[in-house]
This record gives C-alpha cells, sequence and structure tokens, in this order.
C-alpha cells in the first residue's frame, strides 16, 4: 500500500507471504519392481498421491503417503483426496500463507488426516524454499550433506529368497537392514539372517502384528542383537508398548503409534520407546516433524527416516528431512531403482556405495520433477482454486 508504511509496521522485506493460486491432486500409478509384503498385507503397486501447489508461476511438489486401503492407518488415497479438495486445499486458498506456522494453524483445527495435511506442507515447503533460493534441507536447518541408509526388505515366500535379498543390498551398500516380521515369519527367519551376517546392523518391523500378550514370544528376539524392534504391538498404542519396552533389552522404535509431536512427547514420558522413525508425510508435515526432531534431540533419543515406499517426491522430502543433525541412524530412504523401473524425477536417488545418499544442494526439492512423466501417468487430476 503505497504511502502508508512507517517504522511501526512489520518490515515487508522480512516475510515471504506466498499467494498460493490453486491447489493440484494427481493420481498416478508406479508399479513396484517387486512387491512389498508387511504383517497387514501384500502390493504390487502404488497410487502415489501428488500435490502441486501453485504460486507466482512457481510450482511446490508434495507428495500424500497414504495407502490405497485403510491397513497401515486409517487414511487412504481416497480421505486425503476428499479432506483437501473440501477443506484443507479451500483454507490455503483464503488468503496469502505467511510461512509454515500459518499453514499449520490453518489446517489445525480440522481433526486427523494428517497424511494429507503433511501433503501440502511439503508442497509449500518446496515453494518456501524456491522462493528463498535454498534448498529444502537449508531451509529446514539440515547439518549434513550426506545421509546414511538402510532399506526394507518385505516378507519373502522363502527364506533362501530373503537371504539373497540381504546379500544384495549389503553388496551395494546400504548400512542397515530391516527385515518385516508377523507370527510365523520371525524368530527363525530373523536367526538364519543374524547366522549369515553376525554383525550387520539388523533391525525387524512388525508393523503392530502382536499383542503383550506375546511378550514371551518376543523376548526372544533379544538373542539376536537387533537395533531395534519397530512397531511391535497396536498401531494406536503406547501403554502397552511401555509394558514391553521394560521387559526386552532389545530398544523399541516407535512408527504408527507417533501420528504427531503430542504423541512423540507422551511416549517419551512414559517411555513407550527408545527410539523413534520420523515419516514425515505419517506425522502431519514439517511442523510436527521438526518438533518431535528437536524434543528428541533435546532428550539424546536417537531418531531415523523412514519411509512409505514415496515416489521421488516424497523421497526427496525425506532426504531433506533425514539431513537434520538429530538423524543418527540410516534411513529407509532407498534408491529409485529399489522400488521402480522408473522414478518422477530425474535422476532418480542413488545409493552411494558407501550407502549413503547425497542432499541436493539446489533450490527446493533439488531433484527435476519430470512433468511429462507424471502426465502420461495421471489417473485421476482434480484443480481447486479461487
Ligand atoms: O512400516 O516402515 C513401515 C512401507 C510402507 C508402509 C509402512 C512401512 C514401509 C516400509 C518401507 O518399511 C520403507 C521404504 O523403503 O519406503
Ligand atoms: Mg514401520
Amino acid at each position: 500500500m503505497q504511502g502508508s508504511s512507517s517504522i511501526f509496521e512489520p518490515q515487508e522485506t522480512h516475510t515471504t507471504a506466498i499467494k498460493i493460486d490453486g491447489v493440484e491432486i494427481r493420481l498416478i500409478r508406479l508399479p513396484l519392481l517387486e512387491p512389498f509384503e508387511t504383517s497387514f498385507g501384500k502390493i504390487d503397486s502404488r497410487l502415489i498421491f501428488l500435490l502441486c501447489l501453485k504460486a507466482d508461476g512457481l510450482q511446490g511438489w508434495g507428495e500424500v503417503v497414504a495407502s490405497e486401503e485403510p491397513r497401515y492407518s486409517y487414511e487412504t488415497v481416497s480421505t486425503a483426496l476428499h479432506v483437501i479438495r473440501d477443506f484443507f486445499g479451500p483454507a490455503l486458498l483464503t488468503g496469502p500463507v505467511r510461512d509454515l506456522d500459518d499453514l499449520a494453524e490453518r489446517l489445525a483445527p480440522f481433526r486427523g488426516h494428517n497424511m494429507a495435511k503433511a501433503g501440502l506442507e511439503l508442497a509449500f515447503m518446496d515453494l518456501l524454499a524456491q522462493t528463498k533460493e535454498q534448498s529444502l534441507s537449508t531451509l529446514i536447518g539440515g547439518e549434513r550433506k550426506h545421509v546414511a541408509v538402510g532399506v526394507s526388505l518385505g516378507i519373502q515366500p522363502t527364506v533362501v529368497r530373503l537371504l539373497e535379498r540381504v546379500d544384495r543390498y549389503l553388496n551395494l551398500g546400504y548400512q542397515r537392514i530391516k527385515l518385516k516380521i508377523k507370527p510365523g515369519w520371525d524368530l527363525d527367519v530373523v536367526a538364519q539372517v543374524r547366522q549369515a551376517h553376525p554383525d550387520i546392523l539388523l533391525s525387524v518391523d512388525a508393523n503392530s502384528a502382536y499383542t503383550l500378550d506375546d511378550r514371551d514370544h518376543l523376548k526372544k528376539l533379544d538373542d539376536f542383537n537387533l537395533l531395534m524392534i519397530e512397531q511391535p504391538l497396536q498401531n494406536d498404542d503406547l501403554v502397552d508398548h511401555a509394558k514391553l519396552q521394560k521387559l526386552l533389552n532389545t530398544p523399541i522404535c516407535l512408527d504408527e503409534s507417533i501420528v504427531s509431536q503430542r504423541h512423540a512427547k507422551a511416549a517419551l514420558e512414559l517411555q513407550s520407546c527408545r527410539l523413534i522413525n520420523i515419516k514425515v508425510g505419517r506425522v502431519g508435515g514439517y511442523s510436527q516433524a521438526l518438533g518431535i526432531h528437536d524434543l528428541c534431540r533435546s532428550q539424546g533419543v536417537p531418531v531415523w527416516c523412514g519411509g512409505m515406499l514415496e515416489s521421488g517426491i516424497g523421497r526427496a522430502h525425506n532426504i531433506a528431512l533425514a539431513s537434520l543433525g538429530g538423524f543418527t541412524l540410516p534411513g529407509d530412504i532407498s534408491a529409485s531403482s529399489r522400488y521402480f523401473e522408473r522414478d518422477i524425477i530425474s535422476p532418480g536417488v542413488v545409493v552411494a556405495a558407501d550407502g549413503t545418499v547425497a542432499v541436493p544442494d539446489r533450490p527446493g526439492l533439488g531433484f527435476e520433477v519430470d512433468l511429462s512423466f507424471i502426465e502420461s501417468l495421471t489417473e485421476t487430476r482434480v484443480y481447486i482454486s479461487r
């Protein structure tokens, strides 16, 4: 406003309010190179939910990590489409978004649906990073130029096949192997992998396949010198995990149970776990993920970056997150070629022979988004504008 500036007003130059012109949703299907099986089911493709925020000629990209079926979480691709189209998208179009806190505050009155909220936060942060000509990592205060990575191996038809996959990823340099387990695919399998590789960083992830009644069975996992047992008990539990953690020598790591900073705080107070897997897509985005990181760091609790078989867009955000100082254990950040024939970013994510991924230093995501490939894969497109 001409002539209205005075020293008593906030200095415009210090803020980068972003006026969002439109929110684009695209659903694309990416076939997985190999089926991925966990205790809750098996998939052979991912219906990837992309979000693109348009502002001032720029495009900010994010991804909603929800699956097609409500198995890992109650959220699905369809619920996210509904809440973003009908509530969250319109809330971002009512006026310029000042910063990440402003965006989070606009979405906070709506309960739950943290994966849907996260997708918007990711896209917004890509926009903000481009506006400030900073990498995402720099924008959030990342400290690492390279992040250590591991691989998450699904339940296989045979142990022989699993052992072959373990060898393959160790040879590629991956620093940690995580095995999916469930009743009937646990102690024997872990014993054989540990016997073949006495010294590797090895962990297991049950995806909530057990209950506290299985405590004696789970206690036997203590024999295998595991880095952690991820989410052994119910997806929304903190109390039974605290009871189980008291009985185990192996650290429990929570994944599903931590859907916000509040849950992380409660888990640490209750001593439900000794580690936390932070997925920016699960906890509601950067605002929550950064808070969980800071909280854990202040209490000396190690965190690491989880994954949801994201496309390269979600993965680029995960890499930025994992560059924060508190991420001291290898993340579930594998190469694009571990998941897909062709990724939607180019070049794809590459894992170096030392089991690290380079953190991009270019503005924004730091990867080229392959728009023509995305266009050719788009099954559903929804555009929300004022
Ligand atoms: O529990 O960490 C999990 C994939 C989909 C849903 C849940 C999980 C996973 C993974 C794979 O373990 C992690 C990745 O490589 O993206
Ligand atoms: Mg997990």
